[in-house]
């Protein structure tokens, strides 16, 4: 740090171009983010309540109520009336918090316990059993990619607590047998755990939108959590995620009594302890703006430039679909070029697209439009040239 400080114009010019190199949503290349750039309304309620800490909720007693309002809008989403939960930093902290929830209730004596998860699963899970010393078991997913219910069945014993479904998988978007786990979870009375960060707000619009729509929602007595990211398609300002518990006994086992707090004692459910109230607020704000008829209208755009996206794949020589897509997620894969080098070049012309080890992943988020895709094609075709006269 240097003596005196740059004048307020000197720093902005300093920064700007020490941010050179980032890359913005708006320049149209970012095709495998699970973000997108937040809705105006979002970014206006957040930079005005930025001082806001609901970590101590006795001094935003208002703001925590309105926490209780997002809770209720987006369990309501899900089928739940009366759900409890806490906006948190993102889908990390959502599953952290739901398998440290899981181990507090465990009945299981044994001094390893395991959770049973997808190998789809987000690696957050594998964060979760580490910090909280429990086995991650993967299951293998079936021929579409999802996990294998009898499989899972067998990875049951004694020393498991917790079943995970995934509703949008990171790497494809597949939604798992939910309503199969929850019947599973019920009959060995275990915790099931749903990671809907992504699909939360994709999912819940399709009946209404005329497409398959799988079940995931808490009306599934088996489920005993969820996590559903705002930061991701619910357009909000990062950081929002959100864990929600079927009950408030549930959402208080993992929440210690602070006595000394400036606003009064109060418990503390969430692993961070201070804690962003413009983001609660950016929240609810967009769930009352948007209304389900706007959140509607975003995925609905969303899934037509899917939907065409993977007809164009389809069309070209050389490429393919690892699976019909499901949700806005698409996995291009080839058979016969490496999907490495193909993403390499893709790179090399600026695109931002996920590697898998066998697919390149592309996520038509909100700031994603039809003319980018077109681009993304012209080159994607460009790339596939090249690669067949190298190896000419
Ligand atoms: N669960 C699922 C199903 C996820 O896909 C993710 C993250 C998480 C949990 C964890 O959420 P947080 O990252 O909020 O803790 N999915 C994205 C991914 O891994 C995260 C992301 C987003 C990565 C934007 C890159 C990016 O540009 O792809």
């Amino acid at each position: 740090m240097e003596e005196l400080g740059l004048s307020v114009d000197a720093l902005d010019k300093e920064l700007r171009a020490l941010l050179q190199k980032d890359i913005n949503f708006d320049s149209g290349t970012i095709l495998g983010s699970m973000c997108t750039r937040p809705h105006n309304l979002a970014i206006d309620i957040f930079t005005r309540y930025i001082e806001k800490n609901i970590g101590d909720p006795g001094l935003v007693s208002s703001t925590v109520e309105l926490e209780k309002e997002v809770i209720a809008m987006l369990s309501s989403l899900l089928s739940l009336k009366n759900g409890f939960g806490y906006v948190v930093t993102g889908g990390t902290e959502a599953n952290i918090l739901a398998l440290w929830t899981a181990r507090k209730i465990a009945k299981s004596s044994s001094s390893i316990k395991e959770v049973i998860v997808p190998d789809s699963a987000h690696f957050s899970f594998d964060k979760a059993g580490d910090l909280l010393g429990l086995r991650i078991k993967r299951i293998p997913l079936t021929s579409t990619l999802q996990v294998d219910l009898e499989k899972v069945k067998k990875a049951i014993t004694p020393r498991t607590i917790a079943l995970v479904g995934v509703a949008g998988t990171t790497s494809l978007g597949i939604v798992d047998p939910i309503k199969e786990l929850s019947d599973i979870a019920l009959v060995h009375n275990l915790y099931l755990h749903i990671d809907a960060a992504f699909g939360g707000y994709v999912l819940p619009f399709f009946k209404d939108l005329g497409f398959p729509s799988p079940q995931f929602s808490f009306r599934l007595k088996g489920i005993s959590s969820v996590t559903i990211d705002p930061h991701k398609m619910g357009m909000a300002v990062i950081p929002s995620g959100c864990i929600l518990y079927r009950t408030e006994d549930l959402a208080r086992k993992v929440s210690p009594t602070v006595s000394y707090l400036s606003g009064g004692e109060n418990a503390h459910a969430t692993i961070v302890g201070t804690r962003s109230g413009a983001s609660v607020l950016a929240v609810w704000s967009l769930l009352k703006h948007l209304g389900k008829a706007g959140y509607r209208t975003i995925i609905r755009r969303c899934m037509e430039i899917t939907f065409a996206l993977a007809e164009e794949i389809k069309s070209i020589e050389d490429v393919e679909l690892v699976i019909d897509p499901v949700i806005n997620v698409l996995g291009i894969t080839s058979r016969v070029f490496s999907i490495i080098d193909i993403a390499h070049k893709l790179r090399e012309k600026d695109w931002a697209i996920a590697l898998f080890p066998n697919h390149i992943r592309i996520v038509i988020m909100p700031h994603v439009y039809p003319e980018h895709i077109a681009h993304f094609i012209d080159d994607l075709k460009k790339v596939l040239d090249e690669l067949r006269e190298q190896k000419k």
